[in-house]
């Protein structure tokens, strides 16, 4: 059975982890053929589109997509739309999962092993923005739906199920926003009747905070929206070396998924051969585990450890190592 891999690199770094994390998947021994798309904030320069039609097709004819990073500018542009936001809803990719485990690395916090199930379509990324008041006003709308939250409440004790803690904490702020967080709170508590084995709890999204990084080892997997889930994601990379060994998925109901490094482009790294391409690699690990590809999964894995193990670090890491020296490095394990 042959896989196809749409790979993506769109801005900044993601030029140069997209292809370490191809070759790291190249020397697994699968029968996988690459497809090339674009996206992103050049994409839009150059084809005044940041999501191209070409490239929703692309993705749609894989089986899985690698993304790399995007570079949105900070002001309005006429015609353009973050490409992660348009794909997420476009493909219906509820669920945005961020895992955080601990790595051999320097200062790394050991026995961390959760996950973070970001609801990945609504809250404040709902794109529901607008000026009153001469501008002087902006006013950004937090839908949070039932529908959206049964579903990644599912999600989120579906995959809790599976793990040998089975725990879910449920996040949010309902005792502040009491119609947004006291639906999202009320619909999380009702999925987590229906999983009577899955030991459900609740906490504030600001004690969660505070708990991560105090005692970290304590969470099996958080269910949170849209932009808690983001935060809370990256403070979980902080405890394990940043977000350049952070990976993600982006998964729906449907055929497509794409996977990417938690990460943005890095402007101010991009271009020098020294991003850490870790957050790539270990997503493509999560893209291969989503496929089915279970044990080539595990082999990237380890072969990751292997390599901080022995020493190899990029700069983020305290070390000196270039992207493809970690790359390489990582090869050699395999
Ligand atoms: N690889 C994830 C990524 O590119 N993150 C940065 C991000 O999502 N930025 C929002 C945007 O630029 O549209």
């Amino acid at each position: 059975m042959s896989l196809t891999i749409c790979l993506i690199e769109g801005d900044g770094v993601g030029k140069e982890v997209i292809p370490a994390a191809a070759s790291v998947l190249g020397a697994l021994g699968l029968p996988i053929t690459f497809t090339h798309a674009q996206a992103g904030w050049e994409c839009f320069t150059q084809q005044g589109d940041a999501l191209p039609e070409a490239t929703i097709t692309a993705m749609r004819a894989a089986d899985a997509t690698l993304f790399g990073a995007t570079q949105s500018p900070m002001a309005k542009v006429e015609g353009y739309r973050s490409p992660v936001l348009a794909m997420r809803k476009l493909f219906n990719l509820h669920a945005n999962l961020r895992p955080t485990r601990s790595l051999p690395i320097p200062g790394g916090r050991e026995g961390i092993d959760l996950l973070i199930v970001r609801e990945n379509t609504e809250g404040l990324y709902s794109g529901r923005e607008r000026r009153e008041d001469d501008g002087q006003t902006a006013i950004t709308e937090r839908v949070i739906t039932a529908a959206a939250t049964e579903r990644i409440g599912r999600t989120a004790f579906q995959l809790a199920a599976r793990r040998p803690r089975q725990q879910v904490t449920i996040v949010h702020k309902a005792n502040v926003i009491k119609e947004g967080d006291g639906l999202f709170r009320e619909v999380c508590l009702r999925v987590a009747a229906e999983f009577p084995n899955v030991q459900a709890s609740e906490m504030l999204v600001d004690a969660c905070a505070m708990w991560l990084v105090r005692d970290p080892a304590r969470f099996d997997v958080i269910v949170t929206e849209n932009l808690f889930g983001d935060i809370l994601s990256d403070e979980a990379a902080g405890l394990i070396g940043g977000l350049g060994v952070a990976p993600s998925a982006n998964v729906g109901a449907g055929k497509v998924a794409y996977f990417e490094p938690v990460h943005g482009s890095a402007p101010d790294i991009a271009g020098q051969g020294i991003a850490n391409p870790i957050g790539a690699i270990l997503s493509a690990a999560m893209l291969l585990a989503h496929i089915g590809a279970t044990e080539a999964a595990a082999r990237v894995e380890r072969a990751v450890q292997a390599a901080l193990r022995e020493g190899v670090l990029t700069r983020d890491l305290g070390g000196a190592a270039s992207t493809s020296e970690m790359k390489d490095a990582i090869l050699k394990q395999l």
